[in-house]
């Protein structure tokens, strides 16, 4: 073990993406996530260091800064992308974790490899993290190297969080390696979740897969015999002592100060104003923002908006949706088959209702620039947020951190983590078309008076929960278990 890094960060993605300029030559740029955000300032006070993959399958890269940040690079081969990050990781996990919205496949093969590439990452971990260092492990590809870590270098402090929904017990135990992830995830002394509910259904399954209670989030988690000698074939055996877990939510947010910089400079305001020119000036402005992934509930969006067309409620000549629809896993084949559904549909409704000179959908299958996106929150009357299940959804809380101007109506789905603190957004169950239609055309008849007291009571949550506030308060909880631990060794 190196002299190492206090403070350990791990994803599976390394916060850069590779550039390459016009003469061929190859550098990293950070790439614009919040979570590098949140994380930098901790990074730099504490000697920190990054642990995840560039991004690029089959190249071996030597660890690197970047704005002064630390980054070992975790090497990837193509199979293992397919079968750990797209397979068991974008095909297994994500969609039993989101209500089984799509069919989750189950692969045996796809298990070994994501076992495998946890195993990967877990001893990188070991290698670079100092003498009782904290190490904060992120999301669902990762919920093995906790324990595996723990096994490795029991004087860590550990952290996991994660950033999607954990599922009711009848889906989670689906998994036919369910007690595995359990077991992985309880190895870590704080396990942070999105909302409440997603900390409850991951109490109940180690209640049920392991027998451990829980009490006001925090779980005693027996310390198992490390040498089991000649029992090998009997159950586990316990030492009498306990390890607490702490598992309780710890909702994500953004860096609201900076959506409401970039929403202030004038060029953005003159852009928002462009866009509106460009779209005909129409009355009003409906915007979708979304990762193209069938949890959004893009579909229901349409539905709704097609029936509102069809019935006359809604008038293609003052009215346009502003659909953006950005690229997302693209080799996986339930997200080749939205994408078709998606675009048959705006298609069907802009050959029905659009005339020369205006759509009745605007759609952009692209990624755009934060200042653009922050120009169509300013544009947008309306944003629509329906996703039929959702951690937490950083958009919404992006559009309220950028209306400075106190306008605009976020219609927001309540299966989404976002909407236990946007209580006066206009709260909504995608499923039930008829009510979302109806939300729909409040949110477009809304009084002045009311769009602003409820965008001025959602904004103050947002600028006093932001992102910094996120990892300050988990870092500070891996802190005190940290100090508790110092404190039961250090007598
Ligand atoms: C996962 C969980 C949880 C989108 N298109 C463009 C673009 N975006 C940005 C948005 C936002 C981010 O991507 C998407 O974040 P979400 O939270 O909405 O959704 P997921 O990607 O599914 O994220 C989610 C999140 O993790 C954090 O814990 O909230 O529930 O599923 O920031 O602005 N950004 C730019 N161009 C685009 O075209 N620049």
């Amino acid at each position: 073990m190196s002299a190492g890094f206090e403070f350990v960060v791990v994803s599976n993605r390394l916060p850069v993406d590779q550039v390459v300029s016009e003469s061929g030559g190859q550098s990293w740029a950070r790439s614009p996530g919040g979570l590098v955000a949140a994380l930098e300032p901790v990074m730099q006070e504490q000697d920190g260091a990054w642990v995840g993959w560039p991004g690029i399958a089959g190249t071996q890269l030597e660890p690197f800064d970047v704005d002064g940040m630390h980054l070992v690079p975790i090497p990837l081969s193509k199979s293992e992308v397919a079968e750990y990050y797209e397979g068991f990781s974008n095909d297994t996990l994500w969609p039993l974790y989101h209500d089984v919205i799509a069919a989750p496949s189950f692969h045996r093969e796809w298990w070994e490899t994501y076992r495998r590439v946890n195993h990967k990452f877990a001893e990188a971990v070991a290698e670079v993290a100092s003498k009782t260092a904290t190490v904060w492990v992120h999301d669902y590809q990762l919920q093995l190297v906790p324990k595996l870590l723990r096994d490795l270098r029991p004087d860590l402090t550990i952290g996991f969080f994660d950033h999607i929904p954990f599922p009711p017990y009848g889906l989670f135990s689906q998994l036919p390696w369910r007690v595995q992830i359990i077991e992985g995830l309880l190895g870590a002394d704080v396990v942070g979740f999105q909302r409440d509910a997603d900390s409850g259904n991951f109490a109940q399954a180690v209640r049920k897969l392991k027998g451990f209670p829980s009490k006001g989030g925090q779980i005693e988690v027996p310390i198992e015999d490390p040498n089991p000698g000649v029992r090998v074939f009997e159950p586990v055996r316990y030492l009498g002592q306990s390890r607490k877990v702490i598992a309780r939510k710890f909702p994500i947010s953004i860096d609201a100060g900076a959506y409401r910089e970039l929403a202030s400079r004038p060029d953005v305001q003159a852009r928002a104003r462009q866009i509106r020119g460009d779209l005909g000036n129409p009355k009003h402005i409906i915007l979708g923002v979304d990762r193209l992934d069938y949890t959004k509930g893009i579909r229901h969006r349409l539905r709704a908006y097609g029936e509102l067309l069809a019935e006359g409620k809604v008038d293609p000549e003052d009215t346009i949706l502003v659909q953006v629809a950005s690229p997302s896993r693209e080799r996986v084949q339930s997200y080749v088959e939205l994408r078709n559904e998606v675009e048959l549909t705006v298609g069907r409704i802009n050959g029905d209702y659009s005339a020369i000179g205006h759509q009745a959908i605007s759609y952009h299958h692209h990624n755009y620039p934060r200042e653009e996106m922050v120009a169509l929150y300013l544009a947008a009357d309306v944003l629509l947020v329906t996703a039929l299940r959702d951690g937490m959804n950083l958009v919404a809380k992006e559009y309220v951190a950028s209306r400075f101007d106190n306008d605009g109506v976020l219609v927001l789905s309540e299966f989404a983590g976002a909407s236990d603190e946007l209580k006066r957004a206009l709260q909504v169950n995608p499923h039930d078309i008829d009510g979302l239609k109806q939300s729909i055309l409040r949110a477009l008849q809304m009084p002045r008076t009311e769009r602003a007291s409820r965008m001025r009571s959602m904004r103050r949550h947002v600028f006093e929960n932001d992102v910094r506030r996120w990892s300050g308060d988990f870092i500070a909880e891996l802190d005190q278990i940290r100090a508790e631990r110092g404190n039961a060794i250090g007598d």
